[in-house]
């Protein structure tokens, strides 16, 4: 761990046997995870933890751990489980859809978003840096609307309801579809202002053209979070699409060399805004969810061709919010810490 007094944000893919007794990762440092289990199962203690019951598709199971310097206890408030330090906040929540109760999905969302709102001004965390949304049936139609269509009509209720932007400053996110259960959403805040990358090979997802839904994504292409000693830049979920358009349809291994062109773009546009550091495509973290099981392999070949050796990447099935995507990336990157006085 540092030894710097600065607090830092780290993640990182730990087994569920090391977790808490990681040096990086103990119980006074963890403040959340992301598990993706099928079926779900436990060890977690009382962590602000999703467990998503999305299966994987290779390798050991591990769960991402967000940990910074001293977490507080977990804690619950509307519904959010949550833990937060001096710079931090990192939530759990889920919402049952009902339409007996007028909860559909546009309604849960909004609901969920509200709340996790209300509580980052509460708390004092005013900014949001990336949003995790997992959602049952995320391509079915019902109603006339695809319901990943749904969900981006109750997302941007709720941050309109909270006279927030739903274009430029936003926080990045990735949006995958389960088979059955709740709404899921984790989410990182914080004290300090990130700044939103885009990537400009493509429209801005909260300029997308009326084809892709009545409302368009609130979500940036990634949030760079300029720290006292270390950048960290977190990569929305990324695809095949250029200008507003998705790439290679039926094709996976020409998507998720799209897929590595954008991230790669995305990563460059973050160098540009920092100057003088460094994100490396070869040592970032990733996610990859994957429509189809049995393409893992081709996908997992490409982005080695990137990272130059195994990737340090999670793999997990899932269905994607366009019907035509085959794969969807995500990524976390970490600068080289600076020393404290540097660039000061
Ligand atoms: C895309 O680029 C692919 O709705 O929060 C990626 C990341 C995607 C986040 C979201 C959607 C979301 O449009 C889909």
């Amino acid at each position: 761990m540092s030894d710097s007094n600065y607090t830092v944000l780290r993640n990182a893919h730990i087994s569920p046997a090391a977790l808490f007794s990681h040096p990086d990762f103990g119980p006074q440092q963890v403040l959340g995870a992301i598990r993706f289990a099928n079926p779900p199962n436990s060890r977690l203690g009382d962590l602000p933890a999703l467990q998503v019951s999305l299966p994987h598709i290779a390798g050991e199971y591990t769960d991402e751990v967000w940990a910074g310097t001293v977490a507080r206890d977990t804690a619950q408030a509307s519904g959010i489980a949550f833990r937060c330090n001096q710079d931090w906040l990192f939530g759990t929540l889920e919402v049952t859809e009902d339409t007996a109760q007028s909860m559909s999905l546009r309604q849960a969302t909004a609901s969920a978003y509200q709340r996790l709102f209300g509580l980052m001004a509460e708390q004092g965390y005013p900014h949001v840096y990336r949003c995790w949304n997992y959602m049952p049936r995320i391509n079915e139609i019902t109603d006339g609307l695809e319901r990943y269509r749904q969900f981006n009509l109750g997302r941007q209720d709720a941050f309109l309801a909270w006279g927030r932007d739903v274009t430029g400053n936003l926080p990045a996110a990735c949006a995958l579809g389960t088979v059955e259960g709740p709404l899921q959403v984790a989410f990182l805040a914080g004290r300090a202002p990130s700044q939103a990358i885009e990537n400009p090979r493509q429209v801005s997802a909260y300029a997308y053209p009326e084809e892709y839904g009545p409302r368009s994504p609130t979500f940036c292409r990634a949030s760079l979070l300029p720290l006292a000693d270390q950048d960290i830049l977190l990569i929305s979920g990324t695809a095949s699409i250029v200008g507003h358009k998705t790439m290679h349809v039926g094709d996976v291994v020409a998507q998720t060399r799209e897929t590595l062109v954008n991230l790669e773009t995305v990563v460059h546009q973050a160098n540009q805004a920092i100057k003088d550091r460094r994100f490396d495509p070869a040592k970032m973290l990733y996610r990859v969810y994957v429509r189809h099981p049995e393409d893992w392999a081709a996908i997992r070949d490409e982005l080695m061709r990137l990272t130059g050796d195994v990737p340090q990447a999670l793999f997990v099935q899932a269905d994607i919010c366009r019907e035509d995507l085959l794969l969807e990336i995500e990524a976390t990157a970490f600068s080289a810490p600076r020393a404290p006085m540097d660039g000061q």
